[in-house]
């Protein structure tokens, strides 16, 4: 079932310039071969952003409920089709065949939520000073935009950048993960059969370090949109920096879920459970802190340890199975290392542990779900983002100590606390140094129509989905219209 796709640039799938492919291979089976993909560079990467500067004029004079419109045609098709495509990309990616349905929805929603907003492009209207003048905002797309993703939602967040680019008038050029590269291939070609004009998006394939780094580098890109690594994502900023690019960036996090004495015990440690191993932990909003007050930590871990102990550990296109394997070789060595600095640090590993070898495991990257107990502030395994089925529980005596425990870290995406009492909630929703909160919800599964993104190191300040999400792609113009017919000097009075 191997399917070859080249680049799509200005509407037509070709081959690299140098003709280097890649294989794309299933990490529950490493003998299965998803496909090969063109291995691009600079010169790729040149002709697309010539044809996205070609398309631009055009495209940023079409009215904007006409472009939002093909979001909803290509949205329609991913509904239709939602079930082979979440079988494709549990094959490519690894997670649950649940999981992947639940990626393809979560892309669904909010390119039907963007298309809506292409009959919603707001600005305001503003009284000025003086008399008979008036003010308005509009907002003008960025120009060519780079949009860079990585693979553990290899639709979702493509559509996270895609949808709100192709609303706001920006034409763009879209290097996807090289885990991922047939999930990113489909999408655009349905994008390709709902008419979307050539060059409005286009494809390059390949890895970070050639065609990542040359559509950074490239003078006809305007602003850079990535979600992945801090690594990565300082690289990036550093270059946009020195070339007045805007960027935005989606990077790691360190989430913490906090367990008050009142919470609803079953209800926390499924939360925990769900948050620290759906996607085998490779989500930036991962539960890899579990903050838990001393009163219930007994109870609390032993819980905990009996859930996970029933999670089946395989192949993802298995109903039963609820840990999938990692992404790949280098993912999962360096996740077994954390676990080995973990022990080294001196936490307490509870349960996991270790890479699972046995038959029906045998060609895959399989880590079993892992649990420390004393993991204590200053340790990597408590500071660092792991990205793997790793979580740790780190002891408190009271709220003011979770919530400083919590903010502990460089980074600030998102963390939960289970609690029933009000003042507990508030506490937190205030303190918390993190761009989303939930009270008895798991640090996990943010929806499409609410901003997403985080403080300090997670990101720069910009926010995904949500109406907040064209702020990325856009610029504000302000529009003064002077009507009295004579020379007004504003501040002068
Ligand atoms: C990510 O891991 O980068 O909130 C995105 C969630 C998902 C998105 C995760 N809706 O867990």
């Amino acid at each position: 079932m191997a399917q070859d796709f080249g680049n799509f640039i200005n509407g037509e799938w070709v081959e690299a310039v140098s003709g280097d492919t890649f294989e794309s291979r299933n990490p529950a089976d490493r003998n299965e071969v998803i496909g090969a993909f063109a291995r691009s560079g600079a010169a790729d990467v040149n002709r697309a952003v010539e044809a996205a500067a070609g398309a631009y004029p055009e495209w940023m004079a079409t009215p904007v409920p006409e472009r939002a419109d093909y979001l909803l045609r290509a949205g329609l098709i991913l509904e239709q089709r939602r079930d082979e495509l979440a079988e494709i990309m549990t094959r490519e990616m690894g997670k649950t065949l649940k999981e992947s349905r639940a990626d393809l929805q979560e892309g669904i929603d909010f390119a039907f939520y963007m298309a809506g907003e292409g009959r919603r492009f707001f600005g305001d209207t503003i009284p000025a000073e003086l008399p008979n003048k008036i003010y308005m905002t509009l907002r003008h797309p960025v120009g060519v935009v780079g949009l860079i993703t990585p693979w553990n939602f290899p639709i979702a967040i493509p559509l996270w950048k895609i949808a709100p680019a192709v609303v706001s008038g920006c034409t763009s050029v879209f290097k996807p993960a090289e885990d991922t590269p047939l999930c990113a291939a489909l999408l655009v070609d349905i994008f390709r059969e709902v008419g979307l004009p050539p060059g409005v998006l286009n494809l390059v394939n390949g890895y970070g370090a050639d065609a990542g780094a040359a559509l950074v580098d490239h003078p006809g890109i305007k602003a850079v949109s990535f979600t992945g690594s801090l690594e990565v994502g300082r690289m990036i900023n550093e270059k946009c920096a020195s070339t007045m690019k805007r960027c935005s960036l989606e990077l790691g996090s360190k989430n913490a879920l906090i367990v008050m004495p009142d919470a609803e015990l079953d209800l926390a440690v499924e939360a925990s459970a769900w948050g620290a191993f759906a996607t085998s932990g490779q989500r930036c909003t991962a539960t890899s802190r579990l903050i838990v007050h001393d009163d219930i930590r007994g109870p609390f871990t032993d819980r905990l340890l009996d859930r996970v102990s029933k999670m089946k550990v395989g192949n993802g296109l298995d109903p039963d199975v609820e840990l999938a394997p990692v992404i790949n070789e280098q993912q999962k060595d360096r996740v077994l290392e954390y676990i080995a600095v973990g022990q080294k640090e001196g936490a307490t590993l509870m349960t996991g542990g270790e890479e699972l070898t046995g038959d029906e495991h045998a060609n895959g990257y399989f880590i079993a779900p892992t649990v420390f107990d004393d993991m204590t502030p200053d340790m990597r395994i408590a500071t660092e983002e792991v990205f793997g089925p790793v979580t740790g529980i780190m002891r408190v005596d009271s709220v003011d100590e979770a919530i400083a425990a919590a903010n502990g870290v460089d980074y600030g995406l998102s963390c939960a606390i289970y609690t029933h009492d009000i003042t507990n909630v508030f506490k937190a929703a205030q303190q918390l140094e993190f761009g989303i909160i939930y009270a008895n919800a798991p640090t996990i599964g943010a929806e499409i129509q609410v901003p997403f993104g985080g403080m300090k190191n997670t990101g720069n300040g910009h926010r995904e989905a949500g109406p907040q999400a064209l702020d990325e792609f856009t610029e504000w113009k302000t529009i003064g219209i002077d009507y009295s017919g004579k020379l007004q000097r504003a501040q002068m009075r």
